[in-house]
């Protein structure tokens, strides 16, 4: 095994020039994620590295809890490679199972709560997982449910794990815990975490993230952030998601010594009394969160006058609440415009007011290389718009599991398709203006009109469907279903049930319906998206 080989199938490495080129520019590190916790807990050991409601634990506890959980899982007969389903909301037992799995050289694909059935059932199926974890219930839904039927669909899963009252469907994660055991040792280029993708096409994808190339997108991030030992980052997004976990997020505060806050529940009333409790000094938000809490200011309590930054990304901020976000909540803007599968753009602490406003931030790396090109693939002139490809030290070159979808999502030369139409300004900075994929991006959270599609023609009354997004002044985008009907048409609450019974998501359900007569196709007879979204607009 040469060092840059993984020993996971279904991931594409990068070629080994590049690899020498990361390591060289001192991006890539070669130690494994699970061994930064050691030097972070000998360096911090005393420090608070996170905080849970009332419980705070150490460095020092974080390093020994992974140890004796990653002992556990070895137990259960959890080995290196194998990849485990991680379903947890934003609770402190996330971080001691990630560090545990990644000791043990164990791949958890990093799920969302927000995932039913459909996107689980599919998630563990090709990962092949041989464990899932759960909490026992969150936000009103119980997760043992779910456990069952995807136990029940895949039979890899042999093990549920779960926070809480396990029932019948497995054991509790507490019990995962034993002495310290000699722990595998870690490939350092070997897949880390398994990330979920917002989904172009029918089903979300696995984004394979290496030890190597996720180190250095959390501390390169950290860099950006100026994040030091001081910093207090409340987790506010879902912490499964790439941008609270490692944009810098929880893995960036830890390498440097400060301390991770977790909310459960982002909503004002809920998140502006912890930041005053917490000190919380930064945080990361979707444009819709964020203007929420900047509007709340207004009517709610809770003295913010800790934080110091304010990250917003996920979706497209408009330049009229970036504008107003830094006095409705004193504190500095960052703009983020980043992807689970790599590239992350962000604003900087010296750039100027307006271009804060306006751009969507410059990429973090000096060797992400970025193209802007055409339909056509070329590249377009410099400030012009076009579609965004890129390539560099912690942007994949492959979905896991996915040699077709990669035929096209890649370029020969290993270019990202990000899907993302942007220009670039002199300065290096994006302004995002579009897509091309057809994505609905409902207040950061990425809906496959492709996925949603195929489900509502499963229902009887549906005889061709469109699902486009209508503009809406808090989300940014609504999900809108435009039907034929076939005989009397469904109405939406109706749709919902139906699509909720079949395992998806809250979040992807649409938000419209619209009936018409037929749709418009395009010159080689696909239903011509824009020539609907024009039709709806026409009053
Ligand atoms: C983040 O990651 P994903 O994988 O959930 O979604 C990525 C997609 C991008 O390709 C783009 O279409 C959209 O979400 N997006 C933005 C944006 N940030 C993400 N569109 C416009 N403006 C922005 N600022 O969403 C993500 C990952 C890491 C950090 C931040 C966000």
């Amino acid at each position: 095994m040469t060092e840059n080989q993984s020993t996971l199938d279904g991931f594409v490495p990068w070629p080994d020039e590049y690899a020498r080129r990361y390591r060289e520019a001192g991006h890539w590190q070669d130690v494994p994620i699970g061994e930064l916790l050691r030097d972070w807990a000998f360096r911090h050991g005393d420090r608070t590295a996170l905080v849970d409601g009332d419980r705070k634990i150490s460095y020092a506890q974080l390093d020994a809890t992974a140890d004796r959980m990653a002992a556990g899982l070895l137990g259960l007969g959890i080995a290196p490679g194998d990849r485990v389903v991680v379903q947890l909301p934003n609770v402190a037992e996330f971080v001691v199972l990630l560090f545990a799995l990644l000791r043990v050289g164990a791949v958890p694909a990093l799920t969302l709560p927000a995932h039913r059935s459909h996107e689980i059932g599919h998630l563990a199926e090709l990962a092949e997982a041989v464990a899932y974890v759960i909490p026992d219930t969150f936000g009103g839904f119980d997760y043992r449910g779910l456990a069952r039927e995807v136990v029940a669909r895949v039979p890899s899963v042999k093990h549920v794990l779960v926070l809480g009252d396990p029932g019948d469907v497995g054991i509790p994660l507490s019990t995962v815990d034993a002495d310290l055991v000699d722990l595998p040792e870690v490939n350092p280029a070997d897949v880390a975490v398994l990330l979920v993708s917002g989904g172009t096409t029918g089903l979300p994808k696995l984004i394979p993230r290496t030890h190597n190339d996720y180190a250095y997108n959390a501390r390169a991030s950290a860099e950006v952030c100026e994040l030091t030992q001081d910093d207090v980052y409340l987790v506010a997004l879902p912490v499964a998601h790439n941008f609270p976990l490692a944009c810098p997020g929880v893995l960036g505060i830890l390498g440097v010594g400060g301390s991770a806050v977790f909310l459960s529940d982002p909503s004002p009333d809920n998140a502006f009394p912890l930041i005053e409790r917490t000190g919380a000094t930064v945080t990361a938000l979707v444009p819709p969160l964020a203007m929420l809490w900047g509007q709340a200011t207004e009517w709610e309590d809770g003295d913010l006058s800790s934080l110091r930054l304010l990250q917003v990304g996920g979706a497209k901020l408009a330049p009229e609440p970036a504008r107003a976000l830094p006095g409705q909540l004193d504190c500095r803007l960052q703009q983020v415009f980043g992807m689970a599968e790599g590239l992350l753009n962000y604003t900087r602490a010296d750039d100027d007011d307006e271009i804060v406003a306006i751009s969507q931030g410059r990429p973090l790396s000096a060797e992400d290389e970025l193209r802007v090109v055409d339909a056509e693939g070329d590249d377009v002139p410099a400030g012009e718009t076009g579609e965004l490809l890129v390539r560099g030290p912690y942007t994949i070159r492959g979905y896991y599991r996915a040699a077709k979808h990669n035929e096209t999502a890649i370029t020969p030369d290993g270019y990202y398709r990000s899907g993302d139409l942007v220009r670039q300004l002199p300065s290096g900075h994006l302004i995002v203006t579009g897509r091309v994929k057809e994505v609905i991006n409902r207040g950061g959270e990425n809906v496959s009109a492709e996925e949603l599609e195929e489900h509502l023609l499963a229902h009887p009354g549906i005889r061709q469907v469109a699902v486009i997004p209508v503009p809406d002044d808090m989300l940014g985008e609504r999900v809108c279903a435009v039907i034929v009907p076939e005989g009397e048409a469904p109405a939406l609450r109706e749709l919902k049930t139906f699509l909720t019974g079949r395992g998806l998501a809250q979040y992807k359900l649409p938000d419209l319906l619209e009936l018409a007569a037929d749709l418009p196709r395009t010159a080689v007879g696909k239903i011509d998206k824009r020539e609907v979204a024009a039709r709806l607009a026409k009053p």
